[in-house]
C-alpha cells in the first residue's frame, strides 16, 4: 500500500499503522507506550500525528491509502509537547538526570524540546527492591502498561498489572504484596521495556552516564534455546546482559539464566590456577607442571593398558571448536575413540532415534515453523521452566488459538493451557503414543498418500497396533481411554500439528523406542517432511549438546555423524588429519566409569560436566574416579568431580571465548570474548593445543575459526560454515554443504535421508520400565529440572537466583504427603534400592498420587545416588525419570 507523510511517498504493508507509514517515509515520531514486540495501546498521546485530517495517535490507528498523514505541522508538536509535558509533571525531578543520552523517556523529551526541570513531581510512592533482579520506582511509573503487555503478551506469566487511579496509576505483581513473593519469573522483559527507568535491575545504571559499557554480541550459554544477548561490561565486569531484539530463536526475549545468571563470573570461588594433587591435596601449580603432570599420567596410561586405557568425556558446555579438537587430540594424539559427551545422559536416544527414522541427527524443522502449528503435542517437555523462551513463544501460539495436547505425569508448565492433559504413568510413553496411533487408524486420520509414497513398515505396525486399544492403552497407561481419543483426534484432526519433546521421552530404559514409536504419530499424519506440520523435535538440553555431538565428540561418530566403522568416513578424516584414526568404537560414559572401576581405564580427562552429581548412581562413579590412577577435569569451580580429580585446570567460561554453539533446531551461532577470564583461566582450545604441544603433537588448526573451517572440509553437512558468513548472517542452521546457499532449517522436503528415502515407522512393541514400585519403595520418584537452577547448579548457585530458589525440594502430592506425616518445609528423606537423598517437602497439586518429583540442582542433597544404573537399551542414556523410593520423615512436624 502506497502511503503519504508530509507529502513524502512510501510503501507498507497492508494493515500497518500510521506509526509503520512515518518511520518507513523516514519521518520522526516520539512514542512512550509503544514497544514493536507488543499490541499498541494508544494510551500516552506521544505519537498525535493528523491522518486524513483528524488527529489520531499513530501506533493504534491503521494507515490508509487515501489518508495523507501529516506529522511535522506546529500544532501537532505542540500538542505531542503538552501530552508529554503532563507525564513529566508528575515525575520527580531525578527522572530525566541521564539528559539526553538517557532512558527512553529522556530522548523522548529531548527531541519534544522539554527540559529535565518540567519534572516536578513530589513523589513519595515508594521502591520495591524486594526482588533480587527487578527493582521497581513506584515515583517513575507513568503507567504505560509496556510492562503488563510485556509480561502477558511475551512472557506469558501475567504476574503484573495496573492498580489505583488517574495519575496514581502504577505497576504492581497481580498477587498484591512484594515483587519478591509475586510470580515473576525474572525473564527481564518489564525492565526491557520500561521507558523510564521505573523497573531497573541492579547494577545497571541509568544509560548515558559515562563511561559507556562496551557491548558484545554472542549466544547463550545455558539451555540448547540459543538466545541471541548483547552482554554489557565495563572495567572487566558485566554490566547488564540484554537480550538481542532480533535474535531467530528469542526475538528480544531471554530468561532468568542468560538474562540474570551471570554472577558466577566473579564468584571468588572461581578457579585461577592449576591445582594438582599432592599427599592428597590439591595445590596451586604452574600450568607447565600441571600439563607435564598430565602428559606423563597419559603417556604411563598407555604404555600400560594401550590408547584405550584413556578416555575423555567432552562437554557440552564449551563450543564446537573445543569439542572438535577434543575429539582430534583423542583420535589423532591418543589414538582411541573413548570420547563421548552428555548427549549420553540426555537426548542420545533423539540422536538415534530420529536417524533410524528420518536419516539424521536432529529436529526435523526450524523452530520458526512452530509459528505456523495448529495443534502442539508437548510430550515429557517442561520449557515453562527448562526452556522458558520456547515455552512463552509456545504458550503464546496456544494463547492466539493452536489446540495443546500435554503428555506429562505432573500437571506443569502449559499443562494447564492444554485442551487434554495426558497423563501417563512414568516409563510408560510408548503404549501411550501406540494408543494414539491406534485411535489416527481406527478414524482414517492418516494421510495415505504420504504413506505409500513416503513412508515404509506400515504393515507391521498395524498388526502392532491392534494391542493398543484405547482400553489396553489405559490399562498401561493409566491414561483414560476417552482422552486417549479426544487427544488422538485433536492431533489427528489438525492441519499443521507439531511434535516438541524432551527427556520425559528418552531418560527411559526404552527411551530409543519412545522417540521411534512418537516419530510414528507425525509419519502416520504426513506431518514431517511435507512443510505441513511442524514435524518432530526434541528441546536439546544443553547450550551445545547438538554441536558437541555434531563435532564427532562421540565414541562411535567422526565429526559430521561419519561412522568409525565406515571406511568411507574413515578415508575422508584420514585425508585431512594426515594420520590414521582408529576403527574401534569407543566406551560410552558408563562404559568408562565401569572400565576404571575393573581397572583397565587408567586416565579420564572430564571436561565441563560435573560426572559426580549429575550422572545416575554417583556413588559408583565416585568410586570409579577413586579407582582412576589419572583424573584431569577441566571445570570454571571446585565441582564434585574437580574435589575428587588429580589435576585440575581452570577454564575460561562461555561469555570469556570465541567460538560457535549449535541450538536445539540446529542453527549455528557466534560465541564471542566479552571478558577476559580471571587469573591463569584460559579456554579449553588453549588448553587441547598446549597439552598436545608437550606431547610432541601438533592439531594444527590454532584458531577456533580454522578449526571450524577444518571441520567443514572433514564433514560435508558443515562445509558451508564459517565464523565469517557467522558474522555476517548472525544464525545459519546445518545441513550447509554451500558457502553461497542457505542452510537447510526445515529437513526432508524431497526425501528422508534413511538409506531407502523413506520414513521409517518402529513397530517397537511397549515394554516396562528398569525400575518397578514394589511394597518396600512404593513411589516413584521422576528427576527433572526447576527455572532458576541449572543441571548441578555450580553456576546458578553461585548468583543471585540462589536467593529465588535455595534448596532441592521434594514435590508430593497432598495425600501421600499426609500418609506420611509431612508437611511443606519438613526434610525428608528419600531412599531408592541405590542411595538416600535428603530433601526439603512441598505438597502440590501438579503431582499425581502415588509419584514424587524433584530436581538435581544441589549436589549436596544426593539426588543421583538414588537413580540407577539402568539405561536406555539402544544409547545407554540414563533412565533418570523413574525411581522406586520411600520417604522417611527426618523430623515429624508432630515434633515441631
Ligand atoms: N532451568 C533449567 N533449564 C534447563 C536445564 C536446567 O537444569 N534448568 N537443563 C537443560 C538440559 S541439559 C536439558 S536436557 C533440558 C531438559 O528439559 P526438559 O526435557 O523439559 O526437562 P525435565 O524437567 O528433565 O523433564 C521434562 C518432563 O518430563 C516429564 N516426564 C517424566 N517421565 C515421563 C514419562 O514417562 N512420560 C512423559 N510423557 N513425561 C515424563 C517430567 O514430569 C518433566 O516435566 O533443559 C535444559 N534447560
Ligand atoms: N537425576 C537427574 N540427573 C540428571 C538429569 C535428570 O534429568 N535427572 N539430566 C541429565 C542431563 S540431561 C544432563 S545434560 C546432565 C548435565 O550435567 P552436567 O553437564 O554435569 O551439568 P552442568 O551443571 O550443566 O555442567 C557441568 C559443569 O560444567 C562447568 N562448565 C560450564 N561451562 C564450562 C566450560 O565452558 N568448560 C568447562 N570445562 N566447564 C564448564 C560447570 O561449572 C559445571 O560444574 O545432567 C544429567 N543428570
Ligand atoms: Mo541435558
Amino acid at each position: 500500500m502506497r502511503v503519504r507523510v508530509d507529502g513524502v511517498t512510501a510503501q507498507v504493508a497492508d494493515g500497518a499503522s500510521v506509526l509503520d507509514a512515518v518511520r518507513a517515509a523516514g519521518g520522526e515520531l516520539p512514542t512512550l507506550c509503544n514497544d514493536d514486540r507488543l499490541t499498541p495501546v494508544g494510551s500516552c498521546r506521544t505519537c498525535l500525528v493528523r491522518s486524513g485530517g483528524k488527529v489520531v495517535a499513530a501506533c493504534v490507528t491503521p494507515a490508509a491509502e487515501d489518508a495523507p498523514i501529516e506529522v511535522a505541522a506546529d500544532d501537532l508538536r505542540a500538542l505531542r509537547r503538552e501530552a508529554v509535558e503532563l507525564i513529566v509533571s508528575a515525575l520527580p525531578s531525578y527522572a530525566l538526570d541521564g539528559g539526553p543520552g538517557g532512558g527512553e523517556l529522556a530522548r523522548v523529551c529531548h527531541s519534544l524540546g522539554i527540559a529535565p526541570q518540567a519534572a516536578q513531581g513530589l513523589g513519595g510512592r515508594g521502591r520495591d527492591d524486594s526482588h533480587p533482579y527487578v527493582h521497581l520506582d513506584r515515583d517513575l511509573c507513568i503507567a504505560c502498561g509496556r510492562c503488563v503487555r510485556m509480561c502477558a503478551e511475551v512472557q506469558g506469566t501475567f504476574a503484573l498489572t495496573l492498580v489505583g487511579r488517574g495519575a496514581d496509576t502504577v505497576v504492581a505483581p497481580g498477587t498484591g504484596g512484594l515483587w519478591a513473593d509475586s510470580d515473576c519469573v525474572a525473564c527481564g522483559g518489564c525492565v526491557d521495556s520500561c521507558p523510564t527507568g521505573a523497573l531497573t535491575e541492579p547494577g545497571l545504571p541509568i544509560v548515558g552516564r559515562t563511561p559507556e559499557p562496551a557491548r558484545t554480541r554472542t549466544t547463550c550459554g545455558y539451555c540448547g534455546v540459543g538466545c541471541s544477548l548483547d552482554v554489557l561490561t565495563r572495567d572487566g565486569g558485566v554490566v547488564a546482559v540484554l537480550p538481542d531484539h532480533d535474535g531467530p530463536v528469542n526475538r528480544g526475549h531471554a530468561c532468568v539464566k542468560g538474562r540474570f545468571a551471570h554472577g558466577f563470573l566473579r564468584s571468588p570461588e572461581r578457579l585461577t590456577h592449576p591445582l594438582l594433587r599432592r599427599d592428597g591435596r590439591l595445590e596451586p601449580v604452574s600450568w607447565r607442571e600441571a600439563l607435564e603432570h598430565v602428559a606423563r599420567g597419559l603417556r604411563a596410561a598407555v604404555a600400560e593398558g594401550g590408547p584405550d586405557a584413556v578416555a575423555a568425556i567432552s562437554s557440552a558446555r564449551a563450543t564446537n571448536e573445543e569439542n572438535y579438537l577434543l575429539q582430534k587430540f583423542m583420535r589423532v594424539v591418543i589414538g582411541t575413540n573413548n570420547v563421548d559427551n552428555c548427549s549420553r545422559l540426555c537426548h542420545a536416544p533423539s540422536a538415534a532415534g530420529l536417524t533410524a527414522t528420518f536419516g539424521l541427527s536432529g529436529g526435523t524443522d526450524c523452530f520458526d515453523d512452530v509459528e505456523r502449528a495448529d495443534c502442539l503435542l508437548l510430550v515429557g517437555a517442561n520449557p515453562a521452566e527448562a526452556h522458558p523462551v520456547v515455552g512463552a513463544r509456545l504458550l503464546q501460539r496456544v494463547l492466539r488459538g493452536a489446540r495443546l495436547v500435554v503428555a506429562d505425569p505432573r500437571a506443569v508448565g502449559l499443562a494447564r493451557y492444554a485442551d487434554v492433559h495426558l497423563r501417563p504413568r512414568p516409563g510408560t510413553n510408548v503404549a501411550l503414543f501406540h494408543g494414539l496411533a491406534h485411535v489416527l487408524l481406527a478414524e482414517g486420520l492418516i494421510d495415505e498418500e504420504f504413506l505409500r509414497r513416503r513412508a515404509t513398515g506400515l504393515p507391521e505396525l498395524t498388526t502392532l497396533l491392534a494391542g493398543y486399544s484405547p482400553d489396553r492403552t489405559a490399562a498401561i497407561t493409566g491414561v483414560p481411554a476417552d482422552d486417549v481419543v479426544a487427544a488422538a483426534r485433536l492431533f489427528g484432526q489438525a492441519e499443521k500439528p507439531a511434535i516438541i519433546y524432551g527427556l520425559g521421552v528418552t531418560e527411559h530404559l526404552h527411551g530409543t523406542d519412545g522417540v521411534r514409536t512418537l516419530a510414528n504419530l507425525a509419519i502416520l499424519r504426513g506431518a514431517v517432511g511435507t512443510g505441513r506440520g511442524f514435524g518432530v523435535n526434541p528441546l536439546r538440553g544443553q547450550n551445545n549438546v547438538q554441536g558437541a555431538s555434531d563435532m564427532g565428540a562421540l565414541p562411535d561418530l567422526l565429526p559430521g555423524y561419519g561412522k568409525v566403522t565406515d571406511p568411507a568416513a574413515q578415508a575422508r578424516a584420514e585425508r585431512v588429519w594426515g594420520t590414521p584414526v582408529p576403527r574401534r568404537p569407543g566406551m560410552r560414559i558408563p562404559e568408562m566409569f565401569a572400565a576404571a572401576r575393573a581397572g583397565e581405564l587408567r586416565a579420564l580427562w572430564v571436561i565441563g560436566e560435573d560426572v559426580c552429581a549429575t550422572d545416575p548412581d554417583s556413588a559408583h562413579v565416585a568410586q570409579a574416579l577413586e579407582t582412576c590412577p589419572l583424573v584431569v577435569c577441566n571445570e570454571l569451580f571446585l565441582s564434585e568431580t574437580a574435589r575428587r580429580a588429580d589435576v585440575v585446570l581452570p577454564v575460561a567460561s562461555w561469555l570469556e571465548k570465541e567460538g560457535t554453539f549449535v541450538n536445539f533446531d540446529r542453527r549455528f551461532q557466534r560465541v564471542r570474548a566479552a571478558l577476559d577470564p580471571p587469573g591463569a583461566a584460559i579456554t579449553e582450545f588453549a588448553i587441547i593445543h598446549a597439552l598436545a604441544a608437550v606431547l610432541d603433537a601438533d592439531l594444527g588448526c590454532s584458531t577456533p575459526a580454522e578449526a571450524l573451517a577444518e571441520c567443514g572440509r572433514l564433514a560435508p553437512a558443515f562445509a558451508g560454515l564459517s565464523h565469517e558468513r557467522l558474522d555476517r548472517e548472525g544464525a545459519v542452521a546445518w545441513p550447509c554443504p554451500d558457502p553461497d546457499r542457505p542452510g537447510e532449517a526445515s529437513l526432508y522436503r524431497e526425501r528422508f535421508a534413511t538409506p531407502d528415502g523413506l520414513a521409517q515407522l518402529s513397530a517397537a512393541p511397549y515394554l516396562p520400565p528398569g525400575e518397578q514400585p514394589d511394597d518396600r519403595y512404593p513411589l516413584v520418584l521422576v528427576t527433572g529440572r526447576r527455572w532458576a537452577h541449572y543441571n548441578s547448579g555450580g553456576m546458578t548457585r553461585r548468583t543471585d537466583n540462589l536467593l529465588l530458589d535455595s534448596v532441592d525440594r521434594l514435590d508430593i502430592h497432598p495425600a501421600d504427603a499426609a500418609r506420611y506425616g509431612l508437611r511443606d518445609g519438613d526434610p525428608v528423606a528419600v531412599e531408592s534400592r541405590h542411595g538416600q537423598a535428603r530433601l526439603i517437602v512441598r505438597t502440590s497439586d501438579a503431582m499425581a498420587p502415588g509419584q514424587v518429583f524433584c530436581a538435581f540442582h544441589f549436589p549436596a542433597s544426593g539426588v543421583n545416588t538414588l537413580t540407577s544404573d539402568r539405561a536406555d537399551t539402544v544409547t545407554s542414556c540414563p533412565e533418570y525419570k523413574v525411581t522406586a523410593v520411600h520417604l522417611k520423615a527426618l523430623n515429624p512436624s508432630t515434633s515441631k
